[in-house]
C-alpha cells in the first residue's frame, strides 16, 4: 500500500459541506421542486446522508486508492452521486432525475446507475458481506497468477449501525475468519438510530468483542478533536457523556445547546461549571456534535494509521441528520426538510438562490483553489482501470456414457472430465459449496483440482494412510473454496466471484452447489447476486420428493417457481445426462457473454435409463426450454408434458397409452423459465407488430387447438400448468403440492400422484372434457 499523502483538512471540510448540501438538495429537488406527475411521494434520506458526508469525503477525497472498492450504505446513495458530480463523472441531468425513470437510483446500483458503482446495495447487510468475499476472490486471483500483487486493492463497506443487526454479517464474519481474509475496512456510521427509533445501548458494548474474536482490529472514533479536548479538561463531563444512553444523546442533539446546558447542570451541577461557562448555547451544541465521524482530523488520522492489510472495523460516532434541523430526532430516517427549512439550510451553507446546482457554490474565492486541487487529485485516483477481460473459449462437453445415470452423478463426471482435460476453461473454474461438496458430487473435481487456502493445509487422513475416496488438502493453487453451512454465504461468494471480470479484469467461472431446498435459505443473497449481474452456475441437487427416504425436510417443492420469478437466473432441469452436458456448456457460455446471465441447474440423484438419440436435432430445442421426446401425431388431441427426474414415468405412460391414443406426444420441458419468458416476450413483441411465435407456441401448436395437456414434474405443479394458457389448451397438472415424507419412490409417486396410474387418469380426464 502507498503511504497516504498528508490530508488537506480545510479542503476536505469544504468537500464535506458540498456533499452535505448537494445530497440534501438533490433529494429536496426530487420531492419539492420537480414536477410530480402522479402525486406519489418520491422520498430519499437526507438524515442518513448527512450522517456520512464527512466519512465519505475523507474516504473518496483522501484515503481511497485506485484499486479500492466500496459498498456504500444504501441510504447514502445520493452522497456517492454528489461525489461523482464533484469529480465530473455524474451529470446534472441525472441528479435532477433522482428516483425518476432512468435517473439516478435510490440506492447505488451497478447496473442502472451511470456512475461507476462497485457493489449494489439496498437490502441491508448484503453489501457489507460481499466485500469480504471480494477480498477473498482477490487473494484467489493473485495466488493463481491472474492478478499482480501491485494491483491489489482494499474493500470498504460503509455500514449503518442498525445494519449490524443483520445475521448475514456474522455468518460472513465467521467464514471470513476461516479464510483469513484481509484488506477489508468496514466503517460503521454509528448514529445510534435505525429506521424506527434509537438503537439499543446494550448490544453495542459487544460488537468490538465479536469482531475482535474474529481477528478484526476495531477502532472507535467516538469524539472529534475539539470535544475530546474539552472532555479531557472536564473529566466529569467526559464520564457523564460516555455513559449517556443513546436515546438521551439523540434527543439532546436534536434539542440543542440550551437543552444540553440544562441537562448537564441538572446531572453534574458544579462539576460542569467550567465547560458550561466557556460555551454559549450555540457553541455548546456545536461542541457536543463534534463526534468522531464528523471530525476530519480524526477520520483521516484513523484511515492513515490503518495501512496494513488487517481487516478493520471503524466505529465512527455520528449524528443522524448532522447539521440539519431534524438532527438526532428519532423519527428523522425518512424525514425531509420542508421548503422553509431548506431555504434556511441553504443560507447556512452559503449557497445563493439560483446557484443550488453549482458544484462549488458557497465556497469562497480564497478557499476555492484548495478544493479544486483536492478534487483534481481525487479524480486521478478514482479513474477506473480499463477492464479488458479475455473471452474464454468454451469447449464441447462430452456427455458421460452409461445406460443408467442420474443427473447429479453426470454433473460430477462432466466436471471431472473437464478437470482432467486441462482445457483453459478448467483453470478458470472455481467451485464452492456450503459443506455439501461431497454429497453434491463435486468430490472428484476437488480430488483433481484441490482446495484453495492461502496457507497450505495437509490432508491428515491421507498422511496417516487412512483410506478415503476424498482428498482433502489445500494450497493456494486449489480451485475449490469450501464454505461452512451458511447458504447465504454461498450466494455472496458466487456474487463476488461472478463479478471478477468487472472487479478485477479476469473472468472466473464460479460453480456453487447446494441442496435444492436450501436455496430458500439464501434467497435474498441469490437475488442480490443476480441484481448485480454477477455470473455463475448454481447446481442444486438433490431435489424433489425423488429424494425418497430423506423425507420432507430435504425434498424441495417450489424452487422451479422461484426460478420462474427470478430475473438474471436461467433454470434448466435436465432428465438425461446428454441434456445436462449441453446445458453446462451453455451455462459457461452465458457466464462470459456480456448479454448472458447466470444458470440454475436442478438435478436429481435418481438413476434413470438414458434414451437413444437418432441425431442431435433435439439439442437446440432443449436449450430453448423444451423438445418433443416423442413427436405427437398430426392434430394430436393430447400430450404428456414432463420435466426432470419423473421422465421415466412419463415415458412408460406414453408407451402404454400410445396403443389406445394414437399420436399421443411427450414433450420434455427442460426450462419452464425460458418457455415462459419467450412466451411473454413474444406477446410484447406482437403488440409492437412482430409476429414470430415463441418456442412454447411452436411446440404446442403441433397439437390440435383444443388438445389436453397432462403436466408432470417433481415440484410445484404451477411450474408447468401455465402452459395451458399459451394456446388455450386444457391442463391436468400433476406435481407436488404438499410437504413430502419418507418412502420409496413407488410409494411416494403413488401417494403424490406422479406415477403411471395418475398420468393415465389425468389423460382420461383431459380427453373426456374435450
Ligand atoms: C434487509 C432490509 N430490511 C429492511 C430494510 C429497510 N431499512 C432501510 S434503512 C433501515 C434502517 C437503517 O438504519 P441504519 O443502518 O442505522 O442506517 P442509518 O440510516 O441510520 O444510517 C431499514 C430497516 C432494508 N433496506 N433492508
Ligand atoms: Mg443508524
Amino acid at each position: 500500500m502507498l503511504k497516504p499523502a498528508a490530508p488537506d483538512i480545510a479542503a476536505l471540510k469544504l468537500a464535506e459541506e458540498r456533499l452535505r448540501w448537494l445530497s440534501a438538495w438533490t433529494i429536496h429537488h426530487a420531492n419539492h421542486v420537480r414536477e410530480s406527475a402522479d402525486g406519489l411521494k418520491v422520498g430519499g434520506h437526507q438524515a442518513s446522508c448527512a450522517s456520512m458526508t464527512a466519512i465519505m469525503a475523507a474516504l473518496y477525497f483522501h484515503a481511497l486508492g485506485p484499486n479500492d472498492r466500496v459498498a456504500v450504505k444504501p441510504h447514502a446513495g445520493p452522497v456517492l452521486h454528489a461525489i461523482h458530480y464533484l469529480l465530473g463523472s455524474q451529470s446534472l441531468e441525472q441528479l435532477k432525475n433522482f428516483r425518476g425513470y432512468q435517473g439516478m437510483q435510490s440506492y447505488p446500483s451497478r447496473t442502472k446507475d451511470k456512475i461507476p458503482v462497485d457493489f449494489s446495495t439496498g437490502s441491508v447487510g448484503l453489501g457489507v458481506a460481499i466485500t469480504a468475499f471480494a477480498s477473498l476472490i482477490q487473494d484467489y486471483l493473485t495466488a493463481h497468477g491472474m492478478m499482480a500483487e501491485a494491483d491489489r486493492g482494499r474493500f470498504v463497506a460503509l455500514i449503518g449501525d442498525a445494519e449490524l443487526d443483520e445475521g448475514n454479517i456474522y455468518e460472513c464474519l465467521i467464514e471470513a475468519y476461516k479464510h483469513d481474509i484481509r484488506n477489508c475496512w468496514w466503517i460503521v456510521d454509528y448514529n445510534r438510530q435505525s429506521l424506527d427509533a434509537t438503537s439499543t445501548d446494550r448490544m453495542f458494548e459487544r460488537f468490538d468483542e465479536i469482531f475482535a474474536s474474529c481477528g478484526w482490529r476495531t477502532i472507535e472514533l467516538r469524539y472529534g478533536k475539539k470535544l475530546a479536548a474539552a472532555l479531557k479538561a472536564n473529566p466529569a463531563v467526559g464520564e457523564w457523556l460516555d455513559a449517556l444512553p443513546n436515546a438521551d444523546h439523540s434527543a439532546l442533539l436534536y434539542q440543542g445547546g440550551a437543552a444540553w446546558r440544562a441537562r448537564i447542570e441538572e446531572d453534574l451541577g458544579k462539576k460542569a461549571e467550567k465547560l458550561l461557562k466557556a460555551h454559549d448555547d450555540a457553541a455548546l451544541a456545536a461542541l457536543m456534535s463534534d463526534l468522531g465521524g464528523h471530525c476530519m482530523e480524526t477520520l483521516t488520522q484513523a484511515f492513515d494509521a490503518a495501512q496494513d492489510d488487517v481487516p478493520t472495523l471503524f466505529i465512527a460516532w455520528t449524528v443522524k441528520g448532522f447539521g440539519l434541523p431534524f438532527a438526532g430526532h428519532k423519527d428523522n430516517h425518512a424525514g425531509l426538510m420542508n421548503p422553509t427549512q431548506m431555504a434556511t439550510f441553504r443560507e447556512t451553507m452559503g449557497v445563493t438562490e439560483g446557484s443550488e446546482w453549482e458544484p462549488l457554490s458557497g465556497v469562497g474565492d480564497n478557499a476555492r483553489p484548495g478544493l479544486e486541487v483536492l478534487i483534481e487529485k481525487s479524480r486521478i485516483a478514482r479513474e477506473k482501470r480499463g477492464r479488458d477481460f479475455r473471452r474464454v473459449e468454451i469447449p464441447a462437453l462430452p456427455a458421460p456414457t452409461g445406460d443408467e445415470q442420474s443427473t447429479q452423478a453426470a454433473f460430477g463426471r462432466i466436471l471431472l472430465d473437464l478437470a482432467k482435460s486441462g482445457h483453459p476453461l478448467a483453470d478458470r473454474i472455481v467451485t464452492t459449496s456450503p459443506d455439501v461438496t461431497v454429497s453434491t458430487n463435486l468430490g472428484a473435481w476437488v480430488n483433481q483440482r484441490g482446495l484453495f487456502k492461502r496457507r497450505e493445509m495437509a490432508d491428515v487422513f491421507a498422511q496417516a494412510k487412512i483410506a478415503s475416496a476424498q482428498k482433502w488438502s489445500a494450497s493456494n493453487q486449489g480451485q475449490h473454496i469450501e464454505l461452512g453451512i451458511a447458504e447465504s454465504n454461498l450466494f455472496l461468494m458466487l456474487a463476488a466471484a461472478g463479478l471478477s471480470g468487472d472487479l478485477f479484469g479476469e473472468r472466473l467461472f464460479p460453480i456453487g452447489t447446494l441442496y435444492d431446498p436450501f436455496i430458500a435459505r439464501g434467497l435474498d443473497s441469490l437475488n442480490y447476486a443476480c441484481y448485480q449481474d454477477a455470473r455463475f452456475l448454481l447446481v442444486a441437487t438433490p431435489s424433489g420428493i425423488t429424494l425418497g427416504p430423506e423425507g420432507g425436510a430435504h425434498q424441495s417443492i417450489n424452487p422451479p417457481l422461484i426460478a420462474l420469478g427470478q430475473p438474471g437466473l436461467r433454470h434448466y432441469e435436465p432428465a438425461f445426462a446428454d441434456e445436462l452436458a449441453i446445458m453446462m456448456r451453455e451455462a459457461f457460455r452465458l457466464i462470459d457473454d456480456p448479454a448472458g446471465e447466470s444458470t440454475y441447474l436442478r438435478l436429481s440423484t435418481r438413476s434413470i435409463d438414458q434414451v437413444e438419440r437418432a441425431n442431435d436435432d433435439w439439442q437446440a430445442d432443449a436449450l430453448a426450454g423444451g423438445y418433443w421426446l416423442r413427436e405427437p401425431g398430426p392434430n394430436a388431441e393430447s400430450a404428456i408434458v414432463a420435466m426432470g427426474a419423473v421422465m421415466p414415468e412419463a415415458l412408460a405412460a406414453h408407451e402404454e397409452l400410445s396403443a389406445d391414443i394414437p399420436g399421443l406426444g411427450l414433450l420434455a420441458v427442460s426450462s419452464p423459465d425460458l418457455l415462459h419468458r419467450g412466451w411473454s416476450a413474444a406477446q410484447a413483441a406482437r403488440w409492437q407488430g412482430e409476429r414470430a411465435p415463441s418456442h412454447a407456441e411452436t411446440l404446442l401448436s403441433k397439437l390440435a387447438p383444443g388438445a389436453g395437456l397432462v403436466t408432470l414434474c417433481d415440484g410445484a405443479p404451477a411450474s408447468l400448468s401455465w402452459l395451458g394458457g399459451v394456446l388455450g389448451q386444457r391442463v391436468a397438472p400433476l406435481g407436488v403440492d404438499r410437504f413430502g415424507q419418507t418412502g420409496n419412490l413407488a410409494d411416494l409417486y403413488a401417494a403424490y400422484r406422479l406415477d403411471g396410474a395418475a398420468i393415465t387418469e389425468a389423460i382420461a380426464e383431459v380427453l373426456l372434457t374435450a
